[in-house]
């Protein structure tokens, strides 16, 4: 811009040398008004990375085989030097990789298609085999076929499944030639990469999940007792998608906790959020189920969210669980307290997550239920993983 001031002034004073500095200064700058900053390219803000898919259904093809080919080599003196056809080259398999930099399955693509082995060519040339196509998704993504038939679960970081398997290429003439046949008249097509119509779910990872009613209060509890920041606000279905925090405690134990958004009567039935994100909940060894003090009859909601469970999944509600209710603070909440413990025969665990009323009393409940319960779901979970593989 320096440059094309001075350029601008030059101009201007080999046309009019008599010229004073006010009349240079006034008409550059006129000039200069006439060009307007670049716009950017794109929009400085994208609502890609903001959008949490947790399903998709993903159709994966192998890459195909190169063909093998068929050629005869002719030299200056000899014009029948025999078949000389090069192999094709084997297709890249398609596979999943589980990766921690990845926290959803937004990027996925709906079809994926590894790619093509090189042809062979004359002169024994054969073609190459290609790189193996890499999808990553997040830990916790679990892969089955279209049947429910669960293929995969990719746990940790670098657990992988091969979801298509490239095809082999095909073998050129020159590797038929044999005794009874000097010139083989045949060179194979490349196989057919495999072809899966996949199911690609995330299930968060985490050892204890909330589990409550819209504002009962599970955001602003995951806030008090981790380090995680979910949003927190006083209407319903604040929290759209699961949200993990790590509880921390002085020996260096750490439990994941995850907030499950909220669930309504009929949350089986699809109302409200739907249930879709209830898989999320079936990862976790133990659940906390959070009641809002501020209701006449908390009980009812304890009752209608061990429904919920049960209806989606069964066996789902009798996993090792502790009754939480929140909102001690409140003039209503002792009577409510009162009506909740004798409805209900779990012990409940009075807190107040927004004044911080009773949380290390509940973290330390939530310790021991989750080691007392730790070991004997580890154990199910390696024995699942033996059935898949
Ligand atoms: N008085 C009082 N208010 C609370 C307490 N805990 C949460 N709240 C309020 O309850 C409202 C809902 O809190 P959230 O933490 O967003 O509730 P949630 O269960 O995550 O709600 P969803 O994300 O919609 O399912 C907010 O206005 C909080 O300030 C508490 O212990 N005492
Ligand atoms: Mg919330």
């Amino acid at each position: 811009m320096k440059t094309f001031v001075t350029c601008a002034r030059l101009a201007l004073t080999s046309w009019k040398p008599n010229a004073s500095r006010e009349f240079i200064r006034k008409t550059v700058k006129a000039r200069l008004s006439t060009y307007k900053p670049l716009l950017p390219e794109s929009n400085k803000g994208t609502t890609e990375a903001k959008y949490f898919v947790d399903y998709k259904e993903v159709e994966v093809f192998g890459g195909d085989g190169g063909d093998g080919c068929m050629s005869f080599a002719k030299y200056p003196h000899v014009e029948f030097a025999g078949p000389d056809g090069g192999d094709g080259g084997n297709g890249g398999h398609v596979i999943f990789i589980a990766s921690n930099m990845k926290k959803s399955l937004n990027k996925l693509e709906s079809t994926v298609k590894g790619i093509r082995g090189i042809d062979g060519t004359s002169r024994n040339c054969h073609g190459a085999t290609m790189t193996h196509t890499y999808i990553q998704v997040p830990l916790g993504t679990v892969i089955s076929s279209t049947n429910g038939q669960e293929l995969a679960n990719l746990e940790c970081d670098g657990d992988y499944y091969v979801g298509g398997r490239g095809g082999a290429g095909g073998r050129g003439n020159k590797f038929f030639l044999s005794n009874e046949n000097r010139a083989p008249t045949v060179a194979e097509k490349g196989a057919k990469g495999e072809y899966q119509h996949l199911r690609v779910e995330l299930r968060t990872m985490a050892n204890v999940g909330l589990i409550g009613f819209p504002n009962a209060g599970k955001s602003t509890l995951l806030r008090s007792i981790t380090r995680a920041k979910p949003k927190v606000a006083a209407y319903p279905f604040t929290t759209r998608n699961p949200f993990v925090g790590i509880m921390e405690f002085s020996d260096h134990v750490q439990i994941t906790v995850a907030d499950i958004p909220g669930l309504i009567t009929g949350a089986h039935k699809n109302m409200g959020l739907g249930f879709s994100f209830l898989q999320h909940i079936q990862r976790c060894t133990c659940l906390l189920y959070v009641i809002d003090l501020s209701y006449t009859e908390p009980w009812t909601q304890y009752k209608a969210l061990q429904y919920e469970l049960e209806q989606y999944k069964e066996g789902l509600s009798t996993r090792p669980c502790l009754i939480v209710a929140n909102k001690v603070d409140l003039s209503v909440a002792k009577q409510n307290l009162d009506v909740l413990k004798a409805h209900v025969d779990l012990p409940v665990l009075a807190i107040s997550a927004a004044k911080k009323i009773g949380l290390e009393e509940l973290m330390m409940e939530i310790r021991q239920l989750y080691e007392r319960h730790a070991s004997k779901a580890d154990k199910e979970k390696t024995e699942e993983r033996n059935k898949v593989s």
